[in-house]
């Protein structure tokens, strides 16, 4: 089995090719990556023997139709994905999350290829606190910012095509991930790093929002079942029940580091930031049988704060930047 992972040089990507190496000898792995700031090629080191690795954009026609057409199937994680980014810059988020997923789409149709697509629970809008409700695949789409509308377009585009084209899709939209190679420009590890350097953690205004945490080994493995099992032009919603807050993830990093727990600083918050997200993976649970592996967060934190601490070469290099841009936005 020949498999194109796009993004692979990015967090979820690089993960789900470890994941690939170790536990799927039998797929042959090619990475299409354009290593932008979010990529970062150090990130596939331990395997870089056992993989190809392609330096490319998702959007170069020429290039991905080649490599779809040496491919028997395709994983899309290739994006633009960081909130904050688009709303200061939608434009690389219009290109690599629309433009390159079309232009994925035009290859597998062509060259008669399998396709999974990698999108997100930030499609479905956010959800108020007091609701009881979860996302399910029925939810309307609702995206709220540059970030979460271009994939919300790219997932249409993906339906339209297994319904106009017979295009061999399936769509997984996922919960916030947590876990190692991570950019330092997310909640998570932008605090972990700040706490190994004595900063106290930054929380976006009152710290009340909510998101369904999972382990990014999680997140892969559900990839895997639905690429093995999954039902061709199904949607999966991938979750593993870890909704939390962000003033209880600060104050469960800050015991963790032995800090005070009001050792952090409210900062200004997010323009549009959406409240709270929270997934029902019914389906993927019943039909496909998949069950997370990490179901304790503080154990599951405890092992990526170990994992941060142990790769300062990895983050140190970007690590002033990112701070000075958000110093920019009162952040
Ligand atoms: P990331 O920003 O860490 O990595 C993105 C990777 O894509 C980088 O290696 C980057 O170089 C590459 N890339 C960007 N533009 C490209 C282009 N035009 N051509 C080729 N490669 C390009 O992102 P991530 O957090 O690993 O997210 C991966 C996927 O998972 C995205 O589709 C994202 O929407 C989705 N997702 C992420 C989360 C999360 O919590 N991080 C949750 C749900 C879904
Ligand atoms: O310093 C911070 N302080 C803070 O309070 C940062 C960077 C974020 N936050 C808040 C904003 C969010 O409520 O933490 C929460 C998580 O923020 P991000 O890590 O930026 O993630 P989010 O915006 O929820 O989106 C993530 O999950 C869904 C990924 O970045 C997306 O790619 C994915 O689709």
């Amino acid at each position: 089995m020949r498999m194109l992972i796009t993004g692979g040089a990015g967090f979820i990507g690089a993960n789900f090719v470890h994941q690939a190496v170790r536990e799927h000898p039998d797929v042959r792995v090619t990475v299409l990556d354009a290593l932008t700031y979010a990529g970062d090629r150090s990130s596939l080191a331990p395997v870089a023997d056992a993989i190809t690795f392609v330096e490319g954009s998702v959007a170069d026609a020429a290039l991905v139709d080649r490599l779809v057409g040496e491919s028997d199937a395709v994983v899309h994680f290739a994006a633009e994905s960081h909130n904050d980014n688009s709303l200061n810059d939608p434009s690389p988020f219009v290109e690599t999350n629309l433009v390159g997923t079309y232009t994925l789409l035009e290859a597998v149709r062509k060259h008669g290829v399998r396709y999974h697509h990698i999108s997100t629970d930030e499609v479905y809008g956010d959800l108020a606190l007091d609701d009881p409700a979860k996302f399910t695949p029925e939810t309307p789409y609702n995206p709220s910012s540059p970030y979460s509308s271009t994939k919300a377009g790219s997932d249409l585009l993906v339906r339209a095509w297994v319904r106009s084209f017979g295009v061999q899709a399936t769509i997984s939209n996922c919960s916030n991930n947590y876990g190692p190679y991570q950019h330092i420009e997310k909640f998570i590890p932008r605090q972990i790093t700040n706490l190994i350097d004595g900063v106290r953690p930054k929380l976006y205004g009152a710290g009340l929002n909510v998101r369904d945490w999972i382990h990014v080994e999680d997140h892969n493995s559900a990839v895997w079942a639905i690429l093995d099992r999954g039902r061709i032009g199904e949607t999966y919603l991938i979750g593993a029940d870890g909704e939390t807050n962000n003033l209880q993830v600060v104050q469960t990093l800050l015991e963790v580091f032995g800090r005070d727990a009001d050792d952090f600083d409210h900062v200004n918050d997010r323009p549009g930031h959406d409240m709270r997200y929270a997934i029902d993976a019914s389906r993927l649970r019943d039909e496909l049988g998949w069950s997370p592996g990490f179901t304790d967060f503080r154990t599951g934190l405890e092992a990526t704060v170990d994992w941060y601490r142990g790769h300062e070469a990895w983050w140190r290099p970007a690590k002033a930047a990112v701070e000075a841009k958000y110093a920019q936005t009162g952040q």
